[in-house]
């Protein structure tokens, strides 16, 4: 299959992440890539293509105008403020306070983000944009008629909202590409998100729609981040009711059961007839991986990825998260592998 990568991913790497009231060395970092590039290459899979300049309008069909001009232009006015660190957001409108936004500059990254662990830097914006030119690029090959793609994309995108970043996320690669593909003339689309978190931005922006499944397999929002999404309950809103699946699972949870809630969304996504397979590909529900809670081995990557091409739908792979650094290459390509071979 045809891989789309930038190395312009690297502009993103900010130096500390708010983690356990510690700045630690960001778990999302740039030399995930290089393992999951070194793997690809290992076992042949070296048909890569690069993105073409970013479609910005293909960005703001999902995205605020309000949440681009942020960050397009954060940096400048947080160095202009005389802020030197980088951009960590200290306040939150939470419900009881104004939704207005403020002038200045840390208030509006509050106003902007869901969390404080997504430190902003001075490239971070060039590294967004390209790893949402990946997808698009990755889309427009399945589009073309491919059976599958794999956008190698970083950051990964699913916790950003329309109009918030966090989790490491910042445009939502997987809903950008989604929307391309009904633009472009598919009348239903699937997002099957297998990443160890539940996709908050990707639910929130499809929840009123019945044109965009949305089913993903996560560790249980009452112990894992984003904690404030990714209940069972969370079906969907007016016609989108019925379209949003959730499948929360406790810790310690091993393939048994988590393959079984992978069978079950598979039937429900075949009774929905897409005409094509987004899959947020995150591999962060790895046994060893270092902030989640699952307890997948990599040979269950290789399952999963056989199980998906069961589905026999053209299928975009969209790189999610994955942080346990020696291995997310290996569970990565496993998943690839599973697919081709299945
Ligand atoms: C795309 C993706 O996988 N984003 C994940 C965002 C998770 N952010 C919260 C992480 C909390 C880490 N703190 C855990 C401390 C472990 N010792
Ligand atoms: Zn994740």
């Amino acid at each position: 299959m045809k891989i789309t990568f930038s190395e312009d991913h690297r502009n993103h790497f900010p130096q500390g992440e708010l983690s356990g009231g510690q700045f630690v060395t960001p778990y999302e970092r740039p030399s995930r890539m290089e393992y999951i590039l070194r793997e690809l290459k290992s076992r042949k899979m070296n048909d890569f293509m690069a993105p073409d300049k970013l479609d910005m309008r293909a960005v703001g069909k999902i995205h605020d105008k309000g949440l681009i001009a942020f960050l397009e232009t954060c940096w400048d006015q947080w160095v202009a403020a005389g802020y030197r660190g980088e951009i960590i957001p200290s306040s939150f409108p939470v419900p009881g306070l104004s939704k207005r936004k403020p002038r200045n500059i840390d208030g509006l990254a509050g106003f902007y983000s869901i969390g404080t662990e997504t430190a902003i830097t001075a490239g971070t914006w060039v590294a967004a944009k390209s790893s949402a030119a990946v997808a698009l690029k990755a889309q427009s090959i399945v589009a073309a008629g491919a059976s599958s793609a794999f956008a190698l994309c970083r950051p990964p995108g699913h916790h950003a909202h329309a109009h918030a970043y966090g989790g490491y996320c910042f445009l939502n690669n997987a809903a950008i590409a989604a929307q391309a593909f009904r633009d472009q003339g598919a009348s239903r689309v699937a997002i099957l998100d297998v990443d160890f978190h539940h996709g908050n931005g990707t639910q929130d922006i499809f929840y009123d729609r019945d044109d965009v499944l949305y089913a993903s397999l996560h560790g249980a929002p009452e112990d894992a981040f984003p904690y404030f999404l990714g209940y069972k309950d969370e079906k969907g809103r007016g016609k989108g009711e019925g379209f949003n699946l959730n499948y929360p699972m406790p810790p310690g949870t091993a393939y048994d059961v988590w393959g079984d809630a992978l069978k079950n969304a598979c039937r429900k996504i075949k009774s929905f007839k897409p005409d094509v397979l987004v899959v947020s590909l995150g591999v962060d529900t790895f046994k060893d991986d270092p902030i989640s809670f699952f307890k997948l081995t990599s040979a269950d990557f290789k399952t999963y990825g056989a199980r998906l091409a069961k589905l026999k739908l053209p299928t975009l792979f969209v790189m999610e998260g994955g942080y346990a650094i020696e291995a997310v290459g290996i569970n990565t390509v496993n998943v690839l592998e599973g697919f081709e071979n299945g």
